[in-house]
């Protein structure tokens, strides 16, 4: 394992660090995962107005072959960045203790985030941070992005905003709002339109809900995540090099879908100009064994060693009794190939992450005071 510089703990209120996985050996400790299922879904509108019901849902069709995936660029209605706030999960945790049933969980978050937490032995490009809040027995994971990195994110290069363009419009080209629809466009694209599937599961001893986006379905839908399908987009491939930079997406590919139990993911592959070449559906069970012995290649056994590993570490921290005040705010900084750290945020901290709105930290109001009875 990589070694981690010390926090100077004179300079923070309380702070730790935990050294890297090395990816070269087994898990020292396997952790168990549970298969996730589903609690509630709900959907968001061109207004970005929450309801709990399948309204963005969109099912399956083959699309055309040789799609152009820059069709209706100028009119895609585009949604503003934004932080990574919880609130949409937290309405869908309130709306099932509504409904009678009060799952246990130690872990609240996005999927986004776990994927990102299972992946980060293997990442050596991007960094992130988390916000991270204790109460009563659960975490509460946020990502973080800072001011500077949310207009960064904002004003993305022609280039990439054309890059991304490319992957919702092969999600239109692939959905409809009827699985009898024949294949062709599926209406212009609306990044505020988006369906979310709530699940709970369980790493080793940790008991999870998350939430994540689902693109579609294949034929009906019935409460389970077995009919769910992933859509993604890549660069076809030409060559050794194309094949391991596709191998190394896979990785994230896999466990994105895997958390939410989504069972099949279709991968439209594309010429650099947008034009749809083929579309290859994968098992996401099966991915794993396609990459196994391959040079570069990754074991998931790893990641999932480690986030319990990681998950635990957080957890033991700032549960400690008098460690942090109720409503504290805790930082966590991954830095690839060194590590992570653990921070508690100083007073003026945590007024940023309350934004100036009606926030306990980074858990809106309502919120907070609906738990604490
Ligand atoms: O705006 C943000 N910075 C974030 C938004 C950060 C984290 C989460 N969210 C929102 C998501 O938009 C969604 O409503 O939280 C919800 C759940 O997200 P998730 O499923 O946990 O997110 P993730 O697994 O990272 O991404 C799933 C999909 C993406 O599909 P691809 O195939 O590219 O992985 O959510 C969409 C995107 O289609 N998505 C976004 N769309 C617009 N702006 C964004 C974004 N920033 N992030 C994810
Ligand atoms: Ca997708």
């Amino acid at each position: 394992a990589r070694k981690v510089p010390r926090l100077d703990s004179s300079r923070v209120h309380a702070s730790c660090s935990l050294s890297y996985p090395s990816t070269s050996q087994p898990p020292t400790r396997p952790a168990p995962f549970q298969r996730p299922r589903p609690l509630i879904s709900f959907s968001y509108d061109t207004n970005r107005q929450l309801e709990f019901s399948e309204a963005a849902m969109r099912y399956y069709v083959s699309p055309p072959s040789g799609a152009d995936l820059g069709h209706g660029y100028e009119r895609w209605i585009r949604r503003p960045e934004e932080r990574g706030r919880l609130d949409g999960l937290l309405r869908a945790i309130s709306e099932i203790r509504k409904r009678g049933t009060d799952p246990v969980v130690s872990i609240v978050s996005w999927r986004g985030v776990m994927t990102k937490i299972l992946t980060a032995p293997y990442e050596d490009r991007d960094g992130w941070e988390l916000n991270v809040m204790a109460i009563r027995g659960t975490l509460y994971l946020e990502e973080f992005i800072d001011d500077a990195r949310l207009k960064e994110k904002d004003n993305m290069t022609p280039r990439h905003r054309m890059q991304t363009y490319y992957g919702y419009a092969f999600e239109s080209w692939c959905t409809a709002s009827s699985p009898d629809v024949p294949s062709g466009w599926g209406g212009d694209v609306d990044t505020n339109v988006q369906w979310c599937s709530v699940v709970k599961t369980k790493l080793g001893d940790t008991r999870m809900v998350i939430g994540g986006e689902v693109d579609c379905v294949r034929d009906r839908y019935n409460g389970h995540n077995d009919a769910m399908l992933e859509l993604k987009t890549s660069m076809a491939i030409r060559g050794h090099r194309d094949e391991m930079r596709f191998e190394k997406k896979l990785l994230k590919f896999y466990f994105q879908s895997f958390l939410l139990g989504v069972p099949e993911i279709v991968v439209g592959f594309r010429t650099p100009n947008g034009q749809l070449v083929t579309v290859q559906s994968y098992k996401t069970l099966e991915i794993p064994r396609l990459v196994r012995g391959k040079q570069d290649a990754w074991d998931p056994q790893i990641c999932l060693s480690w986030g319990d590993r990681f998950l635990t570490w957080i957890k033991s921290n700032v549960e400690q009794p008098g460690n942090a005040a109720p409503g504290s705010v805790w930082r966590v900084k991954f830095t690839p190939c060194v590590g992570v750290e653990l921070a508690l945020l100083r007073e003026e901290e945590r007024r940023e992450v309350e934004a100036g709105e009606d926030r306990v930290g980074f858990l809106p109001r309502w919120y907070y005071e609906e738990i604490q009875d």
